[in-house]
């Protein structure tokens, strides 16, 4: 078995030292952070995703394996972060409310701040009320709001609202991502930018930060 499908395996168990431990050794052995993100640790939440799908594992195990998973992101990241870059922006960014997904958010503030912008984490199930007082208190040029339920993507449209409500829409501008969403909801709800992975998020919030 290779130290990549070791990790996927471990993570998928959700044995955090052990993930820890070879996602340190496969970085060691010169395998690039990338590839240990989505060979490894990624494609072992793809397992657990189709499990939980088909009731082969429940929320305990699910919640064990994301532990894991958030265990070897943290010692990937040093290696995914840029070195030395000044700051370039802020952005505001949570997950929206109802929803206590918070994996793909992580990734997408960590490759946000490899990009030299300042982040504001808000967590999960963030009120638009939450995310317009931050947005104001911090001054961010962008917010950017995740969903990964069908049943909690509605969110982000009042995300939008309240930020048209309140009189500073054009200020700010809103990105949305999360397994759910599409560009089409995206321009759908009047939102500025879609996303579909953690590297596109991050090239976004850099071009909106810059505009
Ligand atoms: Co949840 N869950 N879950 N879950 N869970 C899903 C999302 C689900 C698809 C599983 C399934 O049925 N196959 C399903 C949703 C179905 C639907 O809505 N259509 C589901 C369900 C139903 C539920 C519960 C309702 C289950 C229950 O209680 N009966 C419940 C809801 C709780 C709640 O939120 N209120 C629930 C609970 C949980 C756990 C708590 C157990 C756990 C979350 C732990 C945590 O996050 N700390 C969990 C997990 C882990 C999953 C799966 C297995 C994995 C999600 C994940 O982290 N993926 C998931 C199945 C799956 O996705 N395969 C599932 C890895 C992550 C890196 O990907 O988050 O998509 P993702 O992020 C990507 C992109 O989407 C994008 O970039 C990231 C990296 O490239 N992205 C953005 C994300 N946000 C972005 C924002 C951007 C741009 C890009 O701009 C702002």
């Amino acid at each position: 078995m290779s130290i990549l499908e070791e990790i996927s395996t471990f993570m998928q168990r959700g044995r955090s030292p052990k993930v820890k431990e070879l996602v340190q050794q496969a970085l060691d052995e010169g395998i690039s952070p990338q590839e240990i993100l989505e060979q490894g640790l990624l494609s072992g939440m793809n397992v657990v995703g189709v499990k939980f799908k088909n009731n082969e594992v429940f929320v305990p195990e699910v919640l064990i394996a994301a532990r894991a998973m958030n265990a070897g992101i943290e010692v990937l990241k040093p290696a995914l972060l840029a070195d030395g870059v000044e700051a370039k922006g802020k952005v505001v960014i949570g997950t929206v409310k109802g929803d206590l997904h918070d994996i793909g958010k992580n990734l997408v503030r960590m490759m946000i701040e490899g990009q030299g912008i300042t982040v504001v984490d808000l967590g999960v199930d963030v009120s638009p009320e939450q995310f317009y007082e931050a947005a104001v208190a911090e001054k961010a040029q962008v917010v950017c709001c995740s969903a990964l339920l069908t049943t909690t993507m509605g969110e982000m449209k009042n995300v939008v609202k309240i930020f048209e409500e309140k009189g500073i829409r054009d200020q700010v501008k809103i990105m949305v991502g999360g397994a759910p969403i599409t560009q089409g909801f995206c321009e759908s709800i009047g939102a500025d930018c879609y996303a579909a992975d953690a590297a596109t998020a991050a090239e976004a919030a850099l071009a909106l930060c810059q505009n």
